[in-house]
Formats: structure tokens, C-alpha cells, sequence
């Protein structure tokens, strides 16, 4: 096949003093920084469905970019040839992982049975070109929400005919990921959720949820698929109000249903703040709770309302959610999935370049900055310091569950007024991100 991207060599790490717009200038694969490679911290994967699927049409006009490597047929041919592109791509942008939808890969076909054989036809050269070039599969996923059948929700649908479509479907997407060597597979309910409650039994449908989930741990202990699971909240878009909408109702949703040992979540950046949260509070509640799996790193946009999945650009987003991962040990099967699209005016192949080099250099720099404050300590300790009353003394017992409400009313009766806390320092701490950035 002829190159996709002729244009375009492999990408070099040429260090921040670098004015080529097709190089690195923080991300060096092989630096190591704080005890392990910048790669085995970042763990970068293309979302294929963005970057080989989507041309970014959108309500208000058709797709506009240019993608030479596609003949603009649903033929099994041309998904093929997709697929050659699209490693070409990940190889000359140096990245170790991908991701997708069944039906980003392959065309869906009239009945299951054929679109199982298009996705075996597309898989076969999946696999010769992450065999030719070492590039993994970081999860796949079923698309559970293009499909017209799926209007009323996959596994929420209030018919069972389409409930049992969807597993069957995912039955075949956690096959084809474990024949890939996937790493994971990710849940993400587009429709699960509802439009009016009117028509909803809210009860019903997040069993029905729970049920779809206990069946997929079931195969996958069946199939012997070694890979994590991941639920990926959004609170809304395309439904009105997604029943995973931000990562405590996920673990709500998972502890109630006995699920909490076999999913984590996969935190997206746009969906936290659609869900009214920053990135890094839902990347901070899910490390609290022992479920940070992995991350699809995005940015939305303030002035708009939807889920623009702009690229990562912004350093305190980047810096804070390295400081969670590097505080929480690092990734294990999870990583960082560009769920990005270029913007709608960057029609051009190479764009597909500089969107991915901006992420992936955000990421670099914020793993150093937060590698650089983890190594100096000053925030760890001041916020150990601020909970010093809890290590020892009247803290100690409480933590320790020795005390009641009898023994503290005893305890302040006795000791009369408290002395003030000392300051927050909250302005003093921004200061010193801003110093290291
Ligand atoms: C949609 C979204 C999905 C999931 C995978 O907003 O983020 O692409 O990441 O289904
Ligand atoms: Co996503």
C-alpha cells in the first residue's frame, strides 16, 4: 500500500529549544523520570474511532477532512486498508497503544452473523499490523449506541430482544479483544439512561444495567480473558441523563451490584466536566477509592455545553492528574487514550500529527512538573501537616474507631475552647504550582 502519510517521518524527541512543529519537545520516550520511562508513566493510545473514523462533520455541515487512505466505502477492503493507515500512523507518531469500536474497525453487516465475519476479516490484519509494528491494543469496546436498534438503550433497553443483541455483541468484542492481547475492555452506556422518566422504570433498567455487567464477568471468566474491566462515566450526551454520570455513581452503582472487584473506571477529562466536576477531582475520587483504571485524556470547552473532545492542552490539567497517578503508583493496564478529534478546520492528515505531538508533550511536561513536586515533597508535607491532629492523641482514637460521641463530649468538655486551625494557604499552594510550571 502506498503511504498514508508520505509527507510525514517518524517523529524525533528534539527537546524544548526545537522549533519543528513535527517534533517533540518534552516527551522522550526512553527519559526516565521519577523511577520509570516516560512511556511506561504515559502509556499513550490513539482512539481510532476519532482519528481514523470521525471527519468531523457535524449538525450544521458534512465532514471535512481529508483522509487519502480511504476510498469512502463501508467496504471490508477499505477497512482493511483503514487499518494499514492507521498503524503507519501510530508508528510514525511513536505511540505503544490504540483503541476501539467494533464498528470503527469493521463495517456492520445485515445480520450479526456478518458483521462477526467483517470484524474476523478486519481483526486478521489488526493483528499482522500489531504483530509487524509491536503496538497494542489498550482495550476495545462494543459500539452499543450508533446502531437505530439501540435507541431506547443497550443494555437499559425496555426491549428484551435488543438486551440480548448487546451481549451478544459484546460477547464478540471481548473475543476479538482477547485475540488482540487487549489490555482492557471499557463499558461506556451512551443510551443507558433516559430522555423523559415518563416512559422510564429507573429501577428496572439499572438491574437490568447490573445484570448485563454480571454476565460480561461471567464470559469473561469463560473465555479466560485476562484483561481489566473499566466503566467509563458520562453524566449525559447523547441521552439526557446517563445512569453512569460521574465516577460516584459509578462506584455506587458497582458497590450496590457486587461489581466493585471486577470494574474500575475509565475517567475522561470532557465527561468530568459535563458532570459539573474538574478531571482531577474525578481522577481524585476514583484513586481514593481504589478504582483508577485508566484515562481518556480530552479537554472540553467552558463556553460550550457539549462533549467537544478537544486535545489536551492545558499544563495544570495535565500536572494535576500525573501528581494522582504518581501518588496512586502509576498505571497498570490502564493508560492515556486521546479520546480527541481534531478541530473541524484542521482538515489535513498532518493535523492528525500536531494534535497528537500537543497531547502527548502536555502530558510529558506534566509528568515532569508533577514529578519535580512530588520529588521536593513541600506539598505532600504540607498537607500531612495538615492533618497531623489525626496521628496521634484524641485524631488516633477516632481513626481507630476507640471513641464515641460520649467520649468526645467528654473530651471537649473538659478541654474548653479549641485553638484555631492553622491557614489553608490555599493562594500560597497555587503560587507554588505555577512555580514549577
Ligand atoms: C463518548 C466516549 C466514548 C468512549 C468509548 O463520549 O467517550 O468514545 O470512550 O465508547
Ligand atoms: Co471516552
Amino acid at each position: 500500500m502506498k503511504e498514508a502519510f508520505g509527507g510525514v517521518q517518524k517523529i524525533q524527541y528534539e527537546g524544548p529549544g526545537s522549533k519543528n512543529a513535527l517534533a517533540f519537545k518534552h516527551y522522550n520516550a526512553q527519559e526516565v523520570v521519577s523511577g520509570k520511562t516516560m512511556a511506561e508513566h504515559l502509556r499513550f493510545s490513539v482512539a481510532y474511532w476519532h482519528a481514523f473514523r470521525n471527519g468531523c462533520g457535524d449538525q450544521f455541515g458534512g465532514p471535512t477532512r481529508l483522509m487519502p487512505w480511504d476510498d469512502g466505502t463501508d467496504s471490508v477492503a477499505n477497512a482493511q486498508n483503514r487499518v494499514r493507515a492507521a498503524f503507519e500512523f501510530f508508528e510514525k507518531l511513536g505511540v505503544g497503544f490504540y483503541c476501539f469500536h467494533d464498528r470503527d474497525v469493521a463495517p456492520e453487516g445485515a445480520s450479526l452473523a456478518e458483521s462477526n465475519k467483517n470484524l474476523d476479516a478486519v481483526v486478521k490484519v489488526l493483528k499482522e499490523e500489531q504483530d509487524r509494528t509491536g503496538v497494542k491494543l489498550l482495550w476495545g469496546t462494543a459500539c452499543l449506541f450508533a446502531h437505530p436498534r439501540y435507541m431506547h438503550g443497550a443494555a437499559t433497553s425496555c426491549n428484551a430482544d435488543v438486551f440480548a443483541y448487546a451481549a451478544a455483541q459484546v460477547a464478540k468484542a471481548m473475543e476479538v479483544t482477547k485475540h488482540l492481547g487487549g489490555e482492557g475492555y471499557v463499558f461506556w452506556g451512551g443510551r443507558e439512561g433516559y430522555k423523559t422518566l415518563l416512559n422510564t422504570n429507573m429501577g428496572r433498567e439499572l438491574d437490568h444495567l447490573a445484570r448485563f455487567l454480571q454476565m460480561a464477568v461471567d464470559y469473561k471468566k469463560e473465555i479466560g480473558f485476562k484483561g481489566q474491566f473499566y466503566i467509563e462515566p458520562k453524566p449525559k450526551e447523547p441521552t439526557k441523563h446517563q445512569y453512569d454520570s460521574d465516577a460516584a455513581a459509578c462506584y455506587a452503582f458497582l458497590q450496590k451490584y457486587d461489581l466493585v472487584d471486577h470494574l474500575k473506571l475509565n475517567i475522561e477529562a470532557n465527561h468530568a466536566t459535563l458532570a459539573g466536576h474538574t478531571f482531577i477531582h474525578e481522577l481524585e475520587f476514583a484513586a481514593a477509592n481504589g478504582i483508577l483504571g485508566s484515562i481518556d485524556a480530552n479537554r472540553g470547552d467552558l463556553l460550550l455545553g457539549w462533549d467537544t473532545d478537544q486535545f489536551p492542552t492545558d499544563l495544570y490539567d495535565t500536572t494535576f492528574a500525573m501528581l494522582t497517578l504518581l501518588k496512586m503508583g502509576g498505571f497498570t493496564t490502564g493508560g492515556l487514550n486521546f479520546d480527541a478529534h481534531v478541530a473541524r478546520e484542521s482538515f489535513e492528515p498532518v493535523d492528525l500529527f500536531h494534535a497528537h505531538i500537543g497531547g502527548m508533550d502536555a502530558f510529558a511536561r506534566g509528568l515532569k512538573i508533577a514529578a519535580a513536586i512530588q520529588k521536593d515533597g513541600v506539598l505532600a508535607d504540607f498537607v500531612k501537616q495538615r492533618y497531623g491532629s489525626w496521628d496521634s492523641g484524641i485524631g488516633a482514637d477516632i481513626e481507630a474507631g476507640k471513641l464515641g460521641m460520649k467520649q468526645c463530649s467528654e473530651y471537649i468538655l473538659k478541654k474548653g475552647d479549641i485553638a484555631p486551625n492553622s491557614s489553608g494557604r490555599v493562594e500560597m499552594l497555587e503560587n507554588l504550582i505555577n512555580e514549577y510550571i
